[in-house]
């Protein structure tokens, strides 16, 4: 295949409602445009992009899969993207690669949540998009409806430029609406453009004005134009609807069959002759430089994709922003300021891969081997100090805690959930020193078992899913007082140490106890969050000063692990304020234990509670379950704050504990039957109710039991 300039490439992602037809679609695209003779099936296992056994095993596609065609001597990158939401950021990194979004719908069940998802993503994103309403061979197709429906959720300027005559059973007959011809099918899937027949005009012109409306209301001039003349010539609605395309004002709708190849043809049509190409857009680097897509000058390129399977190897797929790449080319990663080496250079499709001297600027390819590279990283050539902004994913939806199912296999499981994170940048792994476990945060449950597989087929390592532990905090809430004795004088060197103190809430600026006399004081920022304040009292030399860092220690020892659950311990203040000395056993090590359980004594007497992190939650639902979320949020003690409305969808804001948040993905998925989905953020730690509180403590209690 020849190498495309940026002006004859289109780049395209198929997003949109799992099982729209996304996949069957892009076969039908690959065998109108001649690159198979044979369409393969969903249902066959034998499509060019679900060619991966698991995707074959689930009948749906969980990775992306770049495929390119050519027509009309033009480039066409297509990458069709999995519609479930758990592999969203196969979906949100293929949105970034691209430039145009085609978001799939099923005409027989017509717009959903998922399509109001993937238009607020793409919203996000200020990436121009079109809709393409699939299966129109399907039974009770209404396109007048979906389209009002469509109106109705997404704004007036979603406008029709096709419309399907006969939808149904041997669908074959589209109204283009730019050109006003009928396009008739034949089976082969090519149209004859025919003259629209008279019982038809006046639906074919009530549609047309939809489309002149949206693009006259885009522009001034062509509103005067429109408004002056009543309708808008062929060329000003043609060049008008390119400008009102690509700055986002107009949202085409396209009407297809994919299972009978029927608007395949006229849609590779309109793209390569109404669609911008690559050329057209720009990118804001992180050095808010504007950047034009340009061949000529410094080469610079960004990394949207990794895969590696035992066949394919090791694949890092990129966008080529500025300059082009050639094979054997060395770039700087400016993320990881290290040169690497891009040994050979290709098109990928499906699974198959296609070498080529160079990639251009505007084009989308592969490259193998390169060794430290991670999606969202920037390469250019050296001295061309540029980068692009990162790759947004959703907030992860799951957290589980991942323990080998065989003892000392730990290191092998995290390393390969660490490659499997830089593979899928949409999970994130962390190994967590205070909870001590190894968390998983994922986009949902199909993730999780996706990662499982992962694990098994590919590292030949088994791991379970545990329930994560909640990262507590302890404090008191009154102040308490409390003297130890520590002493050891049998035998050998003996330990004599007596701390008396005083402890307190941590409150700035509070006063202190009227009784004993500061005589220094140390304030600490905990890094688990909160302080410690620790005064020195003592007076005629009770404690001697160099004993006064081992007492701290000691507290210090028993702030990391709480009385109450084990958890940290944060926002108290301790005045050491008298004690005893023995001339030869008082010691370091003595003064630490005496410090150490004189903080555990006055620290159960103080009113201790425990805290609990609090999330600001936003759940985004259809309007018709938000009932059902209001209801449901006080029985997991969530708090509501409010209500936005955006478009169809309501977004209700609550506080929730994380304990809660942990169940909430699975609520959700079952309170809206899948069409809901949330986002969180900490917001504070609170203190937990009293019964629950109890609850934490006898199971900790329980469990340190069974641990001596
Ligand atoms: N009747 C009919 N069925 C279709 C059409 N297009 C796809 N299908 C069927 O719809 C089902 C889903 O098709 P896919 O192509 O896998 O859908 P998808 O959008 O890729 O789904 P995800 O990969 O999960 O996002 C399959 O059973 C297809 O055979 C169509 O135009 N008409
Ligand atoms: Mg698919």
């Amino acid at each position: 295949m020849k190498v495309y300039e940026a002006k004859d490439i289109r780049n395209l992602v198929f997003i949109g409602t799992s099982g729209s037809g996304k996949t069957s679609f892009t076969e039908s695209v690959l065998y109108q445009s001649g690159v198979i003779n044979r369409k393969g099936t969903v249902e066959d296992s034998n499509t060019v992009s679900d060619f991966i056994e698991l995707e074959h095993e689930k009948g749906y596609s969980i990775f992306s899969a770049p495929v390119y065609l050519e027509w009309n001597n033009t480039k066409v990158n297509i990458i069709d993207a999995p519609g479930t939401e758990d592999f969203v950021g196969e979906a949100k990194s293929s949105m970034y690669a691209a430039d145009i979004s085609i978001i799939f719908v099923n005409a027989v069940n017509g717009i959903d949540f998922n399509t109001d998802i993937a238009v607020i993503r793409n919203r996000d994103l200020t990436k121009p998009f079109a809709f393409l309403l699939n299966k129109m061979d399907g039974e009770k197709v209404d396109f007048d409806q979906i389209l009002a429906n469509m109106k109705d959720a997404y704004g007036v300027n979603v406008a029709p430029v096709q419309y399907p005559v006969n939808p149904g059973n041997g669908f074959n007959k589209i109204i283009d609406l730019s050109i006003m011809k009928l396009l008739e099918f034949t089976p082969d899937g090519k149209y004859n453009e025919l003259e629209i027949p008279a019982d038809l005009k006046k639906k074919a012109e009530e549609m047309r004005n939809q489309l002149v409306e949206a693009v006259a209301e885009s522009d001034e001039d062509l509103l005067t134009k429109y408004f002056d003349e009543g309708d808008l010539s062929h060329q000003d609605l043609e060049e008008g609807f390119k400008n009102a395309f690509l700055n986002g004002k107009v949202f085409p709708v396209f009407v297809a069959s994919a299972k009978l190849n029927i608007g395949t043809n006229s849609f590779l049509d309109f793209i390569v002759n109404d669609f911008p190409a690559a050329d057209k857009f720009t990118y804001t680097s992180n050095e808010d430089q504007v950047v034009n897509v340009d061949s000529n000058g410094n080469t610079s390129l960004f990394i949207y994709k990794m895969y590696s399977d035992p066949k394919l190897g090791e694949l890092t797929f990129f966008k080529v922003i500025t300059g082009s790449v050639h094979s054997g080319m060395e770039l700087i990663n400016h993320t990881r300021s290290s040169a690497e080496r891009f040994s050979q250079v290709f098109s990928i499709r499906g699974k198959n891969r296609e070498e080529l001297p160079s990639i251009q600027a505007g084009d989308i390819g592969a490259t193998v081997k390169l060794k430290n590279t991670h999606i969202n990283d920037t390469f250019h050539t050296k001295g061309f100090e540029v980068s692009y902004p990162k790759i947004v994913y959703p907030v992860q939806k799951i957290r589980v805690a991942v323990v080998p199912k065989t003892k000392g296999e730990e290191e092998k499981v995290g390393t390969s959930l660490h490659q499997i994170a830089i593979e899928d940048a949409s999970l994130i792994v962390e190994h967590s020193p205070e909870l001590r476990q190894t968390l998983l945060f994922a986009q949902g449950d199909q993730q999780l078992q996706l990662t499982k597989w992962r694990l098994s087929n590919r590292f030949k390592v088994e791991a379970e899913f545990i329930e994560p532990r909640v990262p507590y905090r302890e404090t008191i809430t009154k102040s308490a007082r409390s003297s130890y004795r520590h002493k050891k004088q049998s035998g050998g060197a003996g330990q004599f140490a007596e701390v008396h103190i005083h402890i307190e809430p941590y409150v700035e600026g509070a006063p202190d106890p009227s009784d004993i006399t500061v005589r220094g004081r140390d304030l600490q920022t905990l890094n688990w969050g909160g302080n410690i304040e620790y005064i020195n009292c003592i007076v005629g030399g009770v404690i001697d000063a160099r004993f006064m860092p081992a007492i701290l220690k000691g507290i210090m020892e028993k702030m990391e692990f709480g009385p109450l659950t084990g958890s940290f311990v944060r926002d108290i203040r301790v005045y050491v304020y008298d004690g005893k000395m023995h001339p030869v056993d008082s010691n370091e090590a003595a003064f630490k234990t005496a410090g150490r359980n004189a903080f555990k004594e006055s620290f159960v007497a103080a009113a201790p509670k425990i805290l609990e992190p609090i999330y600001n939650v936003s759940i985004v639902v259809p309007e018709q379950y938000v009932g059902d979320i209001m209801s449901d949020l006080p029985t997991r003690r969530g708090v509501i704050l409010g209500i936005d409305v955006q478009g169809k969808v309501q977004i209700v804001r609550a506080k929730m504990p994380l304990a809660e948040l942990d169940k909430y993905y699975s609520s959700l998925k079952s309170i809206t039957q899948a069409k809901g989905t949330f986002e969180y953020e900490f917001a504070e730690y609170q203190q937990v109710p009293p019964i629950v509180q109890q609850e934490l403590m006898d199971n900790y209690k329980k469990h340190t039991d069974e641990e001596e």
